[in-house]
């Protein structure tokens, strides 16, 4: 993808992201109508899937060869990253959005043969754009970010991570992860993965580890990082599959391998 087509299909998207979260604040205290999927916490509302149902709608009209994954299902099945993809999730920290009505997001990436190259994350209620083009650098609103800071040590760093790292669990000795949290400087679980990669790129946390997320949780916020020379990768260190729930590790170089030395010692 060239940097006229990239600029092209950005500003296209920008506009429909924005327009999106306008028609959110619009209606943030309609009735809603909630309903659940995995499990009792899982929840997704009618506001989701007319988001979602939007975007598809619009890049449909604009761009018909192009490829879309989305949470709510409105997309394609894609079996492939081929082409140019969008991958969207409507509404990025649902349990958010229901019960504080702020701290969700929209997140948007688009890739090329596997390539990202635009990432879109709308925090809604607070009206803060954070974007990236590739190569191009990554912006909250009209600022540059600065790049990460390369020397922040482990026992510096704020890590955005949540509680089940602290329970039982398949991935890695809940123990170790004990350790780990009493090592590092502090914590923080915001509820929205697209908004955790966009505080990593924004310097505010230091670095963002989860256990499973799906494409369209990370496409978007990956763009991001990358443009203030972040990394991202699952946690052995290995290149995320964008086709499937990967867990992950998102945070600057240095970091990467501290903290994947650390999670070795309990991995599983
Ligand atoms: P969602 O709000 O779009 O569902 C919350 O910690 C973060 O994890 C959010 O980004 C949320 O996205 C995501 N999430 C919620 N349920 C999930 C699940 N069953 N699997 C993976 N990620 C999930
Ligand atoms: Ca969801
Ligand atoms: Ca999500
Ligand atoms: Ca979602």
């Amino acid at each position: 993808m060239n940097t006229e087509e990239r600029k092209a299909i950005y500003n296209q998207a920008k506009e429909w992201v924005l327009e999106a979260g306008k028609n959110i604040r619009a209606k943030i205290d309609d009735p809603l109508i909630i309903d659940t999927k995995s499990n009792p916490n899982d929840l997704v509302t009618t506001m989701d899937k007319e988001t979602e149902a939007y975007f598809v709608g619009k890049i449909n009209q604009i761009f018909p060869e192009h490829h879309i994954i989305g949470e709510e299902g409105y997309g394609d099945k894609l079996t492939s990253l081929d082409g140019t993809v969008w991958i969207i999730d409507p509404i990025d920290g649902t349990m958010n959005f229901v019960h504080q009505k702020r701290n969700f997001a929209i997140s948007v990436g688009i890739y090329h043969d596997g390539i990202g190259e635009i990432g879109l994350i709308y925090d809604v209620m607070e009206d803060n754009l954070y974007h990236a083009k590739r190569t191009e650098g990554a912006y909250k609103n009209e600022n540059k970010l600065a790049p990460l800071a390369q020397n922040v040590r482990f026992d510096e760093a704020i890590i955005g991570l949540n509680h089940y790292w602290l329970c039982e669990n398949r991935l890695v000795d809940e123990l170790v992860m004990q350790q780990f949290v009493r090592k590092i400087r502090g914590s923080r679980t915001y509820g929205s993965a697209a908004l955790e990669f966009a505080y990593v790129a924004e310097g505010i946390i230091n670095g963002y580890l989860t256990m499973s997320l799906a494409p369209w949780d990370i496409a978007a916020g990956i763009v991001i990082v990358n443009e203030v020379g972040g990394v991202t990768t699952d946690i052995d260190g290995a290149t995320l599959d964008m086709l499937e729930k990967n867990s992950v590790l998102t945070c600057n170089q240095g970091l990467q391998q501290e903290i994947i030395q650390f999670i070795e010692k309990g991995r599983k």
